[in-house]
């Protein structure tokens, strides 16, 4: 827990050195939910934007409010049963492009939640770029917001 600690506070102080960086990394629309009032684990959601000349990469994610905190997108298997999978390598974002987390698709992934996700919460959440270094937000909790399409697969207690 200590040396664990001792990273991110070393990861904010560098992020902290570098402000002009994360200005070109634009994150909006940002929500959390999970899939039922006991659960366990939750997601996030947002929009980012790459306004800066060099393409970037969001590569981890951290956050006080779960016990592992990582990068998954969804993939069909052979039985056509959509799983989740951890996107080690992170997901590129480059110069000029947005990149969209969104149910169905990539996003944060929280397992262990240190407290059930209840509509209105903030949860803090820092996001480390290969460039930008970190960017620090807050998410909200929305329980309440539908899938951007409509279709979206239902995948259980997962998200
Ligand atoms: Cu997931």
């Amino acid at each position: 827990m200590s040396f664990k600690s001792t990273v991110l506070a070393a990861l904010a102080a560098s992020a902290f050195a570098l402000p002009a960086f994360a200005q070109d990394i634009m994150i909006n629309d940002a929500y959390a939910r999970s899939s039922a009032a006991m659960a366990t684990s939750g997601a996030a959601f947002m929009t980012i934007m790459n306004h800066g000349g060099s393409d970037d990469r969001l590569i981890g994610v951290a956050s006080p409010a779960a016990k592992q905190v990582e990068l998954h997108t969804h993939t069909q298997d052979a039985h056509g049963v959509m799983r989740m999978i951890h996107v080690t390598e992170g997901f590129s974002v480059a110069s000029g492009e947005t990149l969209m987390l969104e149910r169905g698709g990539n996003h944060v992934m929280f397992m262990g939640l240190t407290a059930p996700f209840e509509q209105g919460d903030m949860i803090p959440l820092t996001l480390t770029f290969e460039q930008a270094g970190d960017i620090e937000i807050e998410v909200p909790v929305d329980l309440e917001r539908k899938p951007a399409h409509g279709m979206g697969h239902q995948h259980g207690k997962s998200e």
